[in-house]
């Protein structure tokens, strides 16, 4: 069955490679822009898609399309110019309706990378790789043009046997550009990727706090520290109950609420539900407030502790046994 497989790996790569042959390379062509290309089409606001199987077969390359600039490495041994080619019919059948992707035509390659003008925020290729069994495709944003800088998100796509149509996605803040690899194996080689569609979306910064809008927790409040006391994607600047007890901030006698799940004090688990208290005030604010306290001797601090426990006793809110674990605590802990 493996031997079948390398065979018909054989034959798909053979009409690959035929099929590229038909169209010449333009190796000997620079990476300089190509004029009158008409793709790249508005999806929603602020997000283009590009099809490559709508351009013309030959095209060498594609520069400052609609801020897209796609380049690879220029070294000569390596097939440096990304051409459009069309998929044989044999190969066409993997990724159903697309005649053309993108890519480089040889055995190795250099991986497609694309560099955007304006930082986006969400960027789509739709791909189908041509001559690919079991390859592993990867998918990087990185901050800065041509897959320098910090690599801000990744994607990748096993192919489970021959490779099928697939979509690989990134997203984030500030794209500048995005490197599209695929390792392969069972003897093929590496970077024999190619793409039938991008699609990106460029993002607004409203507030200029220099986070886009689309990864803003507060798109409309100036909030560089993007902080999130509770956790809820809401930015404490914007967020009006920022610790999510259902008490609203201004009347919130405690906005940043100690909302752990049960009391406990320097690490000790005193097993009491850590319960909301009047106000938007938890136990634990409370416990945290006698835990920061300045006192001259242990039997000061135990009177603080016990005090506080007491009156929660006969308010009801806690047993006596209750008070016992957490008093244990407080003198363990010391
Ligand atoms: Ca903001
Ligand atoms: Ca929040
Ligand atoms: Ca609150
Ligand atoms: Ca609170």
């Amino acid at each position: 069955m493996r031997n079948l497989n390398v065979l018909f790996c054989c034959v798909l790569l053979a009409l690959v490679l035929i099929g590229c042959e038909k169209e010449p390379i333009n190796s000997n062509q620079s990476n300089s822009a190509v004029a009158n290309l008409t793709a790249g089409t508005t999806v929603s606001d602020g997000c283009t898609e590009v099809n490559f199987y709508e351009f013309p077969l030959g095209v060498a390359n594609v520069d400052n399309l609609n801020g897209v600039a796609i380049s690879g490495p220029t070294d000569d041994e390596i097939q440096p110019v990304p051409i459009i080619y069309e998929l044989s019919p044999d190969i066409k059948q993997y990724c159903s309706g697309i005649n053309r992707v993108f890519g480089y035509s040889g055995l190795t390659n250099p991986p497609i990378i694309f560099s955007f003008t304006d930082g986006v925020s969400f960027v789509s290729l739709y791909g189908v790789a041509a001559g690919a069994l079991n390859d592993t495709y990867n998918l990087k944003a990185y901050s800065e043009p041509g897959g320098n800088g910090t690599l801000i998100d990744s994607d990748s796509y096993s192919v489970d046997g021959w490779v099928k149509c697939s979509e690989l996605v990134v997203e984030g803040n500030d794209i500048k550009s995005v490197v599209v690899t695929a390792v392969g194996s069972e003897g093929f080689p590496d970077n024999n990727v190619s793409v039938a569609s991008i699609q990106f979306c460029i993002s607004t910064d409203s507030d200029g706090d220099g986070i886009k809008d689309d990864v803003d927790n507060c798109p409309l409040v100036p909030n560089e520290s993007q902080s999130d006391y509770d956790g809820d994607g809401i930015g404490d600047a914007c967020d009006t109950d920022d610790d999510n007890d259902g008490i609203q901030d201004e009347i919130d006698s405690s906005p940043y609420s100690n909302t752990e799940a049960v009391v406990n004090i320097g690490g000790c688990d005193t097993g009491n539900d850590n319960q909301q208290l009047e106000g938007g005030v938890f136990m634990s604010d409370l416990i945290d407030e006698l835990e920061s306290g300045d006192y001259k001797n242990l039997g000061q601090e135990v009177r603080s502790y016990t005090e506080l426990t007491n009156e929660w006793v006969q308010q009801g809110i806690i047993t006596a046994d209750e008070r016992s674990l957490i008093l244990n605590c407080v003198t363990t802990t010391e």
